[in-house]
């Protein structure tokens, strides 16, 4: 049986794949820092699905704490196939001059040395095996800027020169590296970036349909299940009502 590591699994994009590789009887080895809802996923999904399960509680920003539960990680758990860096969080949208600088400190922690801390730790297993796939959450945010996206923008587009520099470092070992990078997906990315304003978030997906989290497993899911000859680089995936990070087609 074949191990995924899903980062943020517990919700959203992340939880969506943890639900996709189970049906597809895969291992899970789940991280997020809400660990009572990743062991509610947990038990939901073995019962569901007969798989086996480890989860962890992590802040990925944490640098001490991920080697401390990488370390602690039985080995059977550290043999994994599949790396799905998906934790990941926007804060704030303001312009430049207004912006918060913790917000700054709180995005480039996770969605840059957070993925680059896990990557540090489950590459090397993955070269000694010969074998395994890097799958990197990016966005549109990574292709373009935006207004007022400026730090989240500059953190995705540090998402996607990482993963091309990934894929040249691991050229030599057999390890697959893949981008998936979606347009708007309603998860609670908007009630985060809004610091729990329900309403705002709301909003951002009014008068469209937004890609689900589902649909981006299912592409992630899609670049993880090819053949081990082929590759999938980059996978730009966009609601159809979405044209660029900010132009949409919304019915009022
Ligand atoms: P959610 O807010 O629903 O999920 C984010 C996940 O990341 C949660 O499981 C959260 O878990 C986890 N997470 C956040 N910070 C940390 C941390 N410091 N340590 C460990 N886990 C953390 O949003 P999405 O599912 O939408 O986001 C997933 C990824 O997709 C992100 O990288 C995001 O940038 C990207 N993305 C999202 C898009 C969208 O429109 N929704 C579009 C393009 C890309 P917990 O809080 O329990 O730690
Ligand atoms: C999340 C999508 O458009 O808010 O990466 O940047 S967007």
């Amino acid at each position: 049986m074949k191990t995924v590591f899903i980062t943020g699994a517990s919700s959203g994009i992340g939880y969506a794949c943890a639900e996709i590789f189970a049906k597809q009887k895969f291992n899970l080895l789940l991280a997020s820092r809400r660990v009572d809802r990743l062991h509610d996923i947990a038990t939901g999904l073995q019962t569901e699905h007969g798989v086996q399960i480890h989860t962890i509680g992590l802040d990925v920003r944490d640098k001490t704490l991920v080697q401390k539960a990488w370390d602690e990680l039985p080995d059977m758990w550290k043999n994994i196939d599949v790396l799905i860096n998906n934790a990941g969080l926007s804060q704030g949208l303001e312009p430049i001059q207004e912006g918060n600088t913790d917000d700054w400190d709180r995005m480039i922690d996770t969605n840059v040395k957070g993925l680059l801390y896990i990557t540090r730790l489950v590459a090397p297993l993955m070269k000694q095996r010969k074998q395994g796939h890097i799958i990197n959450i990016g966005s549109i945010a990574g292709k373009e800027v935006y207004p007022n996206g400026n730090v989240y923008c500059a953190t995705k587009h540090a998402v996607d020169a990482l993963t091309k520099a990934m894929r040249i470092d691991l050229l030599p070992y057999n390890i697959k590296v893949t981008s998936v990078d979606p347009g708007a997906v309603e998860t609670e990315f908007s009630i985060v970036r809004f610091k729990g304003d329900s309403e705002k978030a709301k909003k951002v997906y009014e008068g469209f349909t937004p890609l689900t989290a589902e649909d981006v497993a299912e592409a992630i899911w899609f670049a993880a299940s090819r053949p081990a000859h082929v590759n999938v680089n980059d996978l730009l995936l966009m609601p159809t009502a979405q044209a660029s990070g900010t132009l949409f087609h919304k019915q009022s």
